[in-house]
């Protein structure tokens, strides 16, 4: 490699191979634990492990380091309820005839209809966006690359984060999304990339036995 400005890797942890082995299986069995919820309860959550949560998803590895995205936290009930009917009337059209039958069929044992009523009774909704380019203080603009990929992964890191936290969390893809836009007032080069609902599960919250059935590890893996 070429020379570039550097500190050593002084926070890097080493583990002995069973506390390795006991690690991975640990992380697998929270993991599996881990639910997407469409039931919440309104009670609160503090601030803080937002917080704490987003800033671990924007540890997240991501193109050149530009960190291209923006986290909006919604809990203002009036803006909740914006987004639900926006959310609503999108998905009334979706269930109504924009998706094809096929599609349907897939979401059949997941109970889904265009009712978004979590939109307003979760503590938390946090909007995703995914920046094209940044933005310099002088109004010069630098652009993003592998936008995609690195809002992905830091979504992901977001929804583990939430878990190990001790929260629920429910990937909502509005279909289109641009209202989210106008509604959080972002600009034209952010695009909404998911809208994650956040909070405790309301105590009657069911989960459907579809979505448990995980693949196994021959079918989702090659080893060569
Ligand atoms: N966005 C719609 C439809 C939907 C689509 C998929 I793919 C899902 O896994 C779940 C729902 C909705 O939220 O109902």
């Amino acid at each position: 490699m070429k020379d570039f400005p550097s500190v050593p890797y002084d926070t890097y942890q080493e583990y002995s191979i069973a506390d390795m082995q006991k690690r991975a299986d640990d992380f697998y069995a929270d993991m599996l634990r881990r639910r997407t919820v469409r039931e919440y309860s309104d009670r609160p959550v503090p601030r803080e492990i937002i917080e704490k949560c987003i800033l671990a998803a924007g540890t997240a590895p991501n193109g050149a380091n530009l960190q291209p995205w923006h986290f909006v936290v919604v809990s203002d009930p009036a803006i909740k309820r914006q987004i639900r009917v926006e959310a609503e009337k999108e998905e009334a059209v979706f269930y109504n005839g924009r998706a094809p039958e096929e599609w349907l069929d897939a979401l059949t044992p997941l109970g889904t209809d265009a009712a978004k009523p979590f939109l307003e009774t979760a503590p938390y909704l946090i909007a995703i966006f995914a920046q094209s380019y940044g933005l310099l203080p002088d109004g010069r603009k630098v652009k993003h690359y592998y936008v995609q990929e690195s809002v992905g992964i830091a979504t992901g890191m977001l929804i583990t984060a939430v878990h190990n936290a001790g929260l629920a969390s429910l990937t909502h893809t509005p279909s289109p999304m641009g209202f989210l836009n106008t509604i959080l007032k972002r600009p034209s080069h952010e695009r909404p990339f998911l809208l994650l609902v956040v909070g405790y599960p309301s105590d009657e919250a069911k989960i459907p036995i579809h979505a448990m059935q995980k693949k196994s590890l021959d079918e989702i893996a090659t080893f060569l």
